[in-house]
This record gives C-alpha cells, structure tokens and sequence, in this order.
C-alpha cells in the first residue's frame, strides 16, 4: 500500500465526525487492494478504541441479493461493531451529525462460544447463544452513499453507523431459521418483506462467512459477540419523526423512534 492506512482511516473517521461527505478512497488510491481495505477498516476501528469504544462484534453485509444488486457490489463483507453504535431497542436515534442513514431489517445474532476458520453450519449454529430481532442503520462516509467498490465500502467499515437489536432473543435452535418472516414498518405501514433465508440463504451462514473472512485477516470471533447477519431488503432512506418497527414471526419485534 503506498498510502499508510491509518492516514486512509483518519480520513474516514474526520468525515463521520464533522458528518461531511468525502470522496471515496479509489479516487486517490485506485491500487487499493480488498486486504488493505480491511487494514483500513481496522486502523479506523483501532482511532474509536482509542477513544474509549469497545468492539462488541461485527456486521456481515451484501449478504442478500436484493442488497448486492442495490449497491452493485458481488460479494459480502464485514464490518466491526463498537458499544457506541448500538442503540437502544425502543430508544430513539437523532439524525443531527448523521450524513445520509439508511435503516435495513436483518436478524442479530449473540454468540456463547468463539469461533476460528473454516467452520460448518453445525458449528456456526452450536455458537450461536441467542438470535434476535435486528435493525441496522447504514451510514457511508462517500458522496451519495451509491457509487462506489467493495474495496471503498470496506474500508469505510462496510457503512457500519448504528445498530439497533431486541433485548429478548430466541435458542436460534428452536425456529426455522431459514423461513423467518421480517416485516420493517414505517409509522404502521409495511415498507419490505422478506423471509429470512434472502440473507445468505439461511442467515447463521453469515456467521459461517464472517468467520472465514475473519480468519482472512487473522482474526477470530470471540464469545459473547453481536453478529449482524446482513439485510434481508434494500434499505429505507430515514426521515425527521419516522418510527421504524422490525416484526419478524415467531421471533419478536424491535422499534426505534427517528427525530431530527
Ligand atoms: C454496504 C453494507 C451492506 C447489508 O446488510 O447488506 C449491509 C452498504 O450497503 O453500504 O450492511
Ligand atoms: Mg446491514
């Protein structure tokens, strides 16, 4: 890399702290490899550890068709999840400093046992402590959020901002993880649906890759983590005095409460 990533990172990190659209890195760094976007994601991680955040799990994203054709990307990524970013289940979220939020329906899992390379469903399943009710709200650091690779996306931590889960979960071996009915709701009304298994065809997969793609960079899952599994659907631009609801049969609800 001819660019030292934390300098790349600092970049992105100023753009979400004074909320500013920046232009995306392959602009001025077209040799950006997908590995190096990831020490880029970690180099800006490491800048909010530094300022007392904890990393408390990550999030998988383009895991679904209807995601990938959206944002024209071919391949799931990760994203690192910090304590600042969690939201409270039924709290409410405010837009200022925010640059141009999404909100998507997906399923959550905590993990009870860590994770570490090429691991089978079984495996990924038997970790899996509790599934939940998820929402995540999307953030890019780029100019109009749409154009841009997977190597940009990446390094800007795969548009992690917020996210926002159910205080009660399920034993992921109790439901029909693949057939998960999710309905997002805008102030009542449905906006999407989509049936669980539009998220990497049934969504404890997305552990089976995120912890693949972890042990890519030489990481492993701990215990205890928050694992986002991706979005079942595209996601919904977020407005001033929206209130977003996350039913999903058999599994519960998660509300959050949007204000300007
Ligand atoms: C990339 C992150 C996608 C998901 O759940 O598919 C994502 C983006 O759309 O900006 O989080
Ligand atoms: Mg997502």
């Amino acid at each position: 890399m001819i660019t030292d990533p934390t300098q790349l990172a600092r970049l992105l990190d100023q753009a979400r702290l004074e909320a500013r659209e920046v232009a995306r890195l392959t602009e001025a760094a077209p040799e950006l490899s997908l590995p190096e976007a990831y020490q880029v994601q970690a180099a800006g991680v490491a800048l909010r550890v530094e300022r007392a955040e904890r990393i408390i799990g990550y999030k998988m994203g383009l895991t679904s068709e209807a995601k990938r054709k959206q944002m024209n990307l071919d391949r799931p990524v990760y994203g690192t999840l910090t304590d600042a970013m969690q939201v409270a289940a039924g709290g409410s979220f405010s837009l200022a400093g925010k640059i141009h939020p999404k909100i998507e329906p997906e399923v959550a899992f905590r993990t009870r046992a860590a994770l570490r390379g090429r691991i089978s469903r079984d495996e990924a399943l038997a970790a899996c402590g509790e599934v939940f009710p998820a929402m995540e709200i999307l953030d890019s650091r780029y100019v109009g959020f749409k154009y841009f690779s997977l190597v940009d996306v990446v390094a800007d931590n795969s548009s992690s901002a917020y996210f926002v889960c159910a205080e009660r979960g399920e034993d992921p071996r109790k439901v029909d993880l693949a057939n998960l009915e999710l309905t997002m709701l805008v102030d009542g009304r449905a906006v999407a649906t989509a049936l669980s298994s539009a998220i990497s065809g049934d969504p404890v997969l997305s552990v089976v890759q995120l912890v693949e793609l972890l042990d890519q960079q030489g990481l492993s899952l701990p215990s205890g983590s928050v694992v986002l599994a991706g979005a079942a659907t595209v996601a919904e631009q977020l407005k001033a005095d929206m209130k977003v609801e996350l039913r999903v049969a058999g599994l519960g609800s998660v509300a959050v409460s949007i204000r300007a």
